[in-house]
């Protein structure tokens, strides 16, 4: 695998996103992959009133003006992968074996093009082979019905499936009798679902695009949005013409939170663009929880005499004692330790949040995947509710979701533990009963193929193997399954690491028509700020074979449930779809009616301030602090995204604001931590990760770069290093895999 780096250089890395070398790159890649023509055509539609969703992520677009171009570089890098002219085809699988397959890389596999029509891959061969339709849908039946129980089929989503068929999709397992519901978001926002759930009675975010606007201070707080969420630079640049200050809290300086050139004004285009952050937080790896409870403690104990909002408190707050005593007791030692930053630099924090009257925290995965990630999340929302922060304009939490629609299929009861009332709604519409105990999240998933628990395993969308943790333990669990079954656009390891049997189910994508026997049809998704709109592809499917995968779950449902209804109804026309969600999730009313223009979810702590949890109130929470100390010798390293890759889809080996060209097996150390480790740039080392059961969890040869992260702390890739995270290693409450705190040696080869 590591042939791929013979070519790998280091340079300085960058100090600004975007621009001028971000739209170009876009362009070149753009057409490389999918010819000038085409290029034109897509991305001229992306994020369009009447255009597609753009696949990218789920920051939400501007609803004022939207530009010819609302796309970004890596929007356009999405799209051109999916709208590639690349086929794979069935001579393709005939030249290769599926073991042959696994040797390959992932860049490799998904440079392959478009997956063309179905295949399988039959009990005891080496290939995979061509497969109708019905065969394979019979196959899929004929294995779930042997099955002992439901709760031995396993149904995944990754976050790109639309609402329509997320909605679907969910009804079929629910009907067919489980809420094995695994998701990416298990391995994703969990954490801040399941804080938030918790303290403001309602997993998701409450500032819309508006609130970024008009804020006096945004924290941006583990998140590389110059990568990950380009369009989110324009929002913060509007804030900051308007007076707002940036916090970013970041182990690593990145490019775009530090400068940002727009390329949709002709002053990005030339010139040195707009500073961003204000105030940089070289934190240390898991200190965040440390960092915010510093600052509460400073705001209780602030003479400023609007340091707190005791109205809001008093009125709409519950656990304030409790919590005071407790962040009183904060020990300083304990948070320099576990920040890494001075008291100075904290204490000018606190000067930046008394002289902000609207605060607004962002965060993505820098906080979600850590042992205490919940717990942090919870002190951040403490953190903004002492202030009152929550529920007025400028304000509020803002997790930034990944997947351009993982929140909509949340909504639509992609869910392993669904609330009864969304269990009674669905009971009443399609008269049956679903099955209420919890169903499997993604780490138990993987537990129940290794135990032999679950046999049969489908894949909407995504790529399983290769996003979970502990690789060899996960592979292993896939390859035992009767069944594994996947619904793709794209070749990926999950198709090649597959239990005795195997299907790929070819799927459209968001940029194709998708016509029924109704009509040609829309789908429809809800972006990280809960709004809700239409999504229309133009371009011709990639093979005449594909189906959507509205009509894969219809049809499946109908082969195994043997019923026609409601299934062929809503294949035919996703309207009835649609009609059916307006009466089962609250806040979809008239769906159909309203989706075209869009609209937006209500969210009772924003809209009224009203908070839906067990107390009533805005829950102040006790989080313990407990510093995740690392052995002499050893690193905490966190697996991070590069520039060049969409979570498990490698679009090139670069990573241009890093420096990093032509390669993905580098490790990024503090130059001090490198001398004190007796090691040095440019050396090759094995990372070896250190966990209590024992064993010994090893990615080979990795180059050491010297970079400035902070101190202890180490950054590499993944997929590549997912082998190192233990299986067990999660976030206590959400079981979230621990993606960004991982103990370990490096070992030189
Ligand atoms: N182009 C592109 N866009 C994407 C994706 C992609 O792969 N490519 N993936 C999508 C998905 S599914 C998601 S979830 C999002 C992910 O978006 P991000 O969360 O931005 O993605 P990561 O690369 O995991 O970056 C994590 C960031 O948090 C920082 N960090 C890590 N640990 C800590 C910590 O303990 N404390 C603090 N304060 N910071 C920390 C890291 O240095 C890094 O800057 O992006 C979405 N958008
Ligand atoms: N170590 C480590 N591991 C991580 C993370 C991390 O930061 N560190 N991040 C985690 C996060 S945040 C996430 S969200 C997960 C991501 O986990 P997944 O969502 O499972 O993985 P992706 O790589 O996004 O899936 C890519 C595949 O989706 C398929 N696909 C693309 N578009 C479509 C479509 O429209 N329909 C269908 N049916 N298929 C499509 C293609 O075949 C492609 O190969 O990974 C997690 N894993
Ligand atoms: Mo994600």
């Amino acid at each position: 695998m590591s042939s791929e780096d013979d070519h790998l250089k280091v340079s300085a890395p960058k100090d600004s996103a975007a621009g001028i070398p971000g739209i170009t790159h876009a362009l070149r890649q753009s057409y490389d992959q999918m010819g000038v023509r085409r290029t034109a055509l897509t991305l001229l539609r992306v994020n369009q009133k009447k255009g597609f969703d753009c696949p990218g992520c789920a920051w939400p677009e501007a609803d004022d003006k939207r530009h010819i171009a609302e796309f970004c570089e890596n929007g356009a890098k999405a799209v051109a992968e999916e709208a590639t002219t690349d086929r794979v085809t069935r001579e393709f699988f005939a030249r290769h074996t599926v073991d042959e397959l696994a040797e390959r890389t992932d860049h490799w596999l998904g440079k392959q093009g478009r997956l063309t029509e179905p295949m399988i891959k039959r009990r005891g061969s080496e290939h995979y082979e061509p497969v109708s339709w019905d065969e394979a849908f019979g196959l899929l039946a004929e294995e779930l019905r042997g099955l002992g129980s439901p709760d031995e089929a396993l149904f995944y989503t990754s976050g790109r499936t639309s609402n329509e068929a997320a909605f679907a999709y969910q009804l079929f397992a629910r009907t067919f009798g489980t809420n094995n519901l695994p998701d990416c978001s298990n391995m994703c926002h969990e954490s801040s679902g399941s804080a938030l759930n918790e303290t403001i009675g309602i997993g998701k975010g409450s500032v819309l695009l508006e609130d970024v606007h008009q804020a006096d201070l945004i924290f941006i707080v583990g998140q590389n949005p110059g990568t990950n969420h380009p369009r989110m630079l324009s929002a913060l640049e509007k804030a900051k013409k308007a007076g707002a200050r940036i916090v970013a809290v970041n182990p690593l300086p990145e490019a775009g939170l530090m400068r940002f050139k727009n390329p949709q004004t002709p002053a990005g285009l030339v010139g040195r663009g707009t500073g961003l952050a204000d105030r940089f937080l070289q934190i240390r790896l898991n200190g965040d929880l440390a960092l915010f409870q510093a600052l509460n403690r400073l705001l209780l104990e602030s003479d400023a005499p609007d340091a707190l909002d005791r109205d809001f408190l008093d009125e709409h707050t519950a656990g304030f004692e409790a919590f005071e005593r407790h962040v009183r007791a904060l020990d300083w030692d304990e948070v320099l330790e576990a920040t890494g930053l001075t008291r100075g630099e904290i204490a000018a924090t606190l000067g930046d949040v008394l002289g902000a009257k609207r605060i607004v925290v962002c965060w993505a995965m820098g906080l979600t995947q850590h042992r205490n990630s919940v717990p942090t999340i919870r002190e951040i929302v403490n953190f903004l509710l002492l202030r009152g922060n929550i529920g007025r304009p400028g304000a509020g939490v803002c997790p930034v979701r990944g997947h351009s629609n993982v929140q909509g299929d949340r909504t639509m009861g992609i869910y392993e533990k669904p609330a009864p009332a969304f269990l009674d709604a669905l009971a009443k519409e399609f008269d049956f009963e679903p099955p209420r105990e919890h169903g499997l999240d993604t780490v138990n998933a993987i537990r129940a193929m290794r135990d032999g628990t679950a046999k049969v395993f489908l894949g909407m969308g995504g790529n399983f193997v290769r996003a979970t943790p502990d690789s060899a333990v996960t592979e292993a669990a896939m390859r035992s399954c009767r069944l594994t079954a996947q619904v793709s656009t794209k070749l990926n390891r999950s198709h090649a690491v597959t239990g005795e049997q195997a299907l790929i189910l070819p799927t459209l994508g968001r940029t194709e028509r998708d016509d029924q026997a109704g009509g040609p049809q829309f789908v429809s998704v809800e972006d990280s700020m809960g709004r809700v709109h239409a999504s229309r592809g133009r371009l011709a499917p990639a093979s005449p074979e594909l189906l959507s995968e509205v009509s894969i779950v219809c049809r499946l449902a109908r082969s195994v449930l043997e019923a026609d209804a409601p299934w062929t109804a809503m294949e035919r026309d996703y309207g009835v779809i649609r009609d059916h969600v307006s009466r089962v999730v609250p806040g979809f009313e008239d769906y159909n009616g309203r989706v075209d223009e869009g609209f937006t979810l209500p969210h009772a702590p924003r809209d009224e301030r009203r908070f839906p949890t067990a107390t009533g109130k805005a829950n102040l929470t006790v989080n313990e602090l407990e510093i995740l100390r690392v052995p002499e010798g050893r690193l905490l390293l966190q697996t991070v995204r590069s520039h060049d890759q969409y979570n498990t889809t490698i679009y090139g080996l670069d990573d241009r604001y890093r420096g990093i060209k032509a390669g993905r097996r580098v490790v990024f150390v503090n130059p001090d931590d490198l001398t004190e480790l007796g090691l040095a740039d440019g050396e090759m080392v094995d990372l070896v990760s250190e966990w209590s059961d024992g064993a010994e969890r090893r990615a080979p040869e990795f180059r050491i770069v010297s970079y400035s992260t902070a101190r202890g702390c180490a950054a590499a890739y993944f997929p590549e290093t997912n082998v190192l995270v233990p299986l067990d290693s999660t976030a206590e409450i959400s079981n979230t895999p621990t993606s960004k705190s991982i103990v370990v040696r490096l070992e030189r080869v």
